[in-house]
């Protein structure tokens, strides 16, 4: 977009040098700069937003794509195998786990459930683990962060594997272009089960362990859910059955992902798409950045203070927080 084009310079020729150089080797693929980068905004260390203001501008050409399911689904194990389907193709790959509950080893492997050693010597595979509930500025809005960090260092494509139970998981899948979900036949987790919201942002429906029996049962529940609700955008999900641990159907979720980002693009819904995204986000953006200029000026103590005046009655809560929003402006 032309109107983006101004602003990239500006900032980097006002940055500090460090700063500078450190955001030119993460743009080179350098995977420390790259995992530095990363932590500063995780962890809302110094500098994070003057890095992340400095990236915006190089963000924006990924494919993002969330992969959500029960724990043990054979999330990590279709990631792996698509990342390497990916590779093939010479497409660079960043992947953000978020809280896993299979902990990573030594930041890069997934530990040894998984078969990203694989993927150790290779460049074109960064691997990142989001394991901080309750981080600074909440779960979501990291996950985000560190997706625009890959994305600015020039990664092809980003997968965000999530556990799918929260509203959380809900608000970090929300980022992605498109959203796979994953089922499994049998573990009692049928598609009655899985959380409304989270059958709604399936684009793409996967059966993994179909090896075990049931998986049609899913597919005619899931179908049975289609036939109830169409969507805004006219897409029907495909589902598409996989047996991960064996790189079975891998190939079809592939061509289920790029089929969507064609019809996606045909029917100009990714620009649309983002902006709907951008709009929430924007809002919980500023919903931060108030809520903290407000705590800023309220301590503790005042606030219990305040409280207590409320709950004897000797103040009414709506004056008080005009009277804090109003100082707030001011302030
Ligand atoms: N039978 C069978 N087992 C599978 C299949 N895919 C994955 N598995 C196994 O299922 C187990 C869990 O796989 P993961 O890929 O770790 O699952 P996950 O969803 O990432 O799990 P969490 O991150 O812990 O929620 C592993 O032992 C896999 O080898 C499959 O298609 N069939
Ligand atoms: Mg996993």
């Amino acid at each position: 977009m032309l109107v983006g084009l101004s602003f990239p310079l500006l900032y980097t020729d006002s940055l500090d040098p460090s700063l500078q150089r450190s955001i030119e080797r993460l743009r080179s693929g350098d995977a420390r700069a790259l995992a530095r980068a990363i932590s500063m905004v995780e962890n809302r260390s110094g500098g994070w937003s003057e890095l992340l203001k400095a990236l915006f501008p190089h963000a924006g050409n990924a494919r993002v794509i969330g992969l959500t399911g029960a724990p043990g689904a054979g999330k990590s194990t279709l990631v792996d195998q698509l990342a390497k389907l990916y590779r093939k193709e010479n497409r660079s790959v960043g992947i953000i786990a978020v809280d896993p509950t299979s902990p990573y080893t030594g930041g890069a492997i997934l530990g040894d459930r998984i078969r990203m050693q694989d993927h150790y010597a290779d460049p074109g595979i960064y691997i990142r683990s989001m394991a901080t509930r309750g981080s600074l500025g909440g779960l979501a809005r990291a996950t985000a962060d560190a997706a625009l960090v890959l994305d600015a260092s020039g990664r092809d494509l980003i997968m965000i594997e999530t556990v799918g139970v929260g509203q959380d998981e809900v608000d970090i899948v929300r980022l992605a272009d498109i959203t796979v979900v994953i089922l499994v036949p049998g573990m009692g987790d049928d598609v009655q089960t899985i959380k409304a919201g989270i059958m709604e942002i399936a684009d793409i429906f996967v059966i993994n362990k179909s090896d075990r029996e049931g998986a049609e049962r899913v597919e005619r529940e899931i179908r049975a859910m289609q036939s109830l609700a169409a969507r805004n955008d006219r897409w029907t999900p495909p589902i598409v059955k996989t047996v991960a641990s064996e790189g079975t159907g891998v190939r079809d979720v592939a061509a289920a992902i790029a089929d969507y980002e064609a019809y996606l693009k045909k029917e100009n819904l990714m620009f649309k798409k983002n902006v709907e995204n951008w709009q929430e986000r924007l809002l919980e953006m500023l919903r931060d950045a108030m809520l903290e200029k407000a705590r800023a000026q309220i301590d503790n103590g005042r606030l219990e203070q305040f409280a207590s005046e409320v709950a004897e009655h000797q103040r009414d809560p709506y004056s008080l927080v005009e009277e804090i929003v109003r100082g707030t402006n001011h302030g």
